[in-house]
């Protein structure tokens, strides 16, 4: 059934439900002069390159690619469209490799087909923490679909991982493979719900007009917490405080120093938006907030080009309520122009998810890890961990 899938080092399926498999690492690290030193070999007409993010002009190349050519829901009515900000801020985190971001070109025309990326994290499962790749933006252009293209760069992605001593990996797909840690649900509150429903993305209700709806979704002009303010530069000591302390609770979370926080949660304009709350009277940062913004490209539609949607990322509360701190991200986020806030059922967010007007989309996020083996699947209140 999945013939390349079935060689490698992940957990199979049949292999669920045996608990007599030990957790942790499927196969030892092998010395890394037996690390084979050459790239895998392409069909005739590729080459690899390695994609130097920092220009602009690379930059251009691979967010054109994956505008194209990127995800896209099940019916083919939006895609992923990831701005070059955002692809910069996601494959430069401190000490990224340049070689983990690989792409396929066509020899004659040099135009850039296929890309894959890696990025180095600390990912805690259990109580190991481990040094791992994150994988993302695989994708193969429409035309050169179906011939297997993805196993070989998936191969190269690993050795070069496997160059830098790192033999684990995190990554998460739309779609079913051998075997997810995790079966985690999208779910999406409206808010701008008029062009929502003008471009497909949702149905006006059954028994529900448009006005109603309208007013169903509305929110307050600014956010209600006292104390609620945009993160700075200052506030990253207090926040990696408070957020390691909140990460500690899940089976599987990122490790976060300062310098990650600094990178992943200081706010950077339409990237990443990041809001806590201080105490007027101990100036303690008691509450954290976040989301990263991706819009998505209608297809097809005369009205509308681009839906701009907001993620959930990291959350923490100690003192605001978790579902006042979230409305208040709501309200920030419309201000800000979102058209929707999606999230996913990860960490503690089924707490605010109904409550707060969500609901659940047709779309589900698969968890993984390469070369680990944990011993149960996780419920998603379970994971700590967001992947871009
Ligand atoms: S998930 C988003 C993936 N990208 C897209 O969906 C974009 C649109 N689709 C495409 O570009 C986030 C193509 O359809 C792709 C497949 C390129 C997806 N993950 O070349 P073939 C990520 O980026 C398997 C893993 O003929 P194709 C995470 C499939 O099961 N495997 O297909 C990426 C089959 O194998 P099987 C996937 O349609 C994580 C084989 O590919 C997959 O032309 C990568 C077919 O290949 C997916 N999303 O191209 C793994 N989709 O065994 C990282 C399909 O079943 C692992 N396949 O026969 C860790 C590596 C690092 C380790 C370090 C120690
Ligand atoms: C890894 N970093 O399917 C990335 N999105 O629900 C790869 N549906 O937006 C992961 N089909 O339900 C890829 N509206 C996995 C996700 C791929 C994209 C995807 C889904 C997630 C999505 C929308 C639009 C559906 C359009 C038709 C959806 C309903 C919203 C409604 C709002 C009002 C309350 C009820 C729900």
């Amino acid at each position: 059934r999945h013939k390349f899938w079935e060689t490698q080092p992940v957990g199979q399926f049949r292999d669920l439900g045996n608990p007599s498999l030990p957790e942790g690492p499927i196969e030892p690290p092998t010395p890394l002069s037996e690390v084979k030193q050459e790239p895998y070999n392409l069909p005739g007409p590729y080459e690899w390159i390695t994609c130097d993010m920092d220009t602009e002009e690379m930059c251009s190349e691979v967010y054109s690619l994956l505008a194209n050519n990127y995800v896209e829901d099940d019916e083919n009515m939006f895609r992923f469209n990831y701005s070059k900000g955002f692809l910069q801020w996601a494959l430069r985190p401190p000490g990224y490799y340049r070689s983990w971001h690989i792409g396929v070109r066509v020899k004659t025309s040099k135009k850039l087909v296929a890309f894959i990326t890696g990025v180095p994290a600390r990912i805690r499962a259990k109580d190991a923490v481990v040094n791992m790749a994150e994988i993302n933006f695989l994708c193969v252009h429409k035309k050169l679909r179906s011939k297997r293209l993805a196993p070989v760069m998936i191969k190269e992605v690993t050795r070069r991982v496997h160059l830098e001593n790192i033999w684990q990996a995190a990554y998460t797909a739309g779609v079913v493979l051998p075997t997810p840690i995790s079966t985690c649900q999208y779910w999406h509150r409206s808010l701008n719900p008029k062009k929502l429903i003008d471009v497909g993305f949702s149905r006006l209700g059954a028994r529900m007009t448009m006005s109603r709806t309208i007013k169903l979704y509305k929110l307050p002009d600014s956010p209600i917490t006292p104390g609620f303010r945009k993160m700075e530069l200052h506030d990253v000591p207090a926040v990696t405080r408070l957020l390691r302390g909140y990460l500690k609770q899940f089976i599987v979370a990122p490790d976060f120093d300062e310098n990650d926080v600094e990178h992943w949660l200081l706010p950077k304009e339409d990237v990443v938006d990041s809001f806590l709350v201080e105490s007027s009277e101990t100036h303690d940062v008691t509450d954290f907030c976040s989301f990263y913004t991706l819009p998505s490209t209608v297809i097809g539609n005369q009205n509308y080009s681009t839906l701009k949607a907001a993620y959930s990322y990291y959350n923490v509360s100690t003192k605001t309520p978790l579902l006042q701190l979230m409305n208040d991200a709501l309200i920030v986020a419309k201000k800000k122009g979102y058209d929707v806030f999606n999230a996913l059922d990860v960490m503690e967010n089924e707490v605010f998810l109904k409550e707060l007007k969500f609901g659940p989309g047709d779309g589900q996020l698969q968890y993984y890890l390469y070369n680990y083996r944990l011993n149960q699947a996780l419920g998603p209140s379970e994971l700590g961990l967001v992947l871009l």
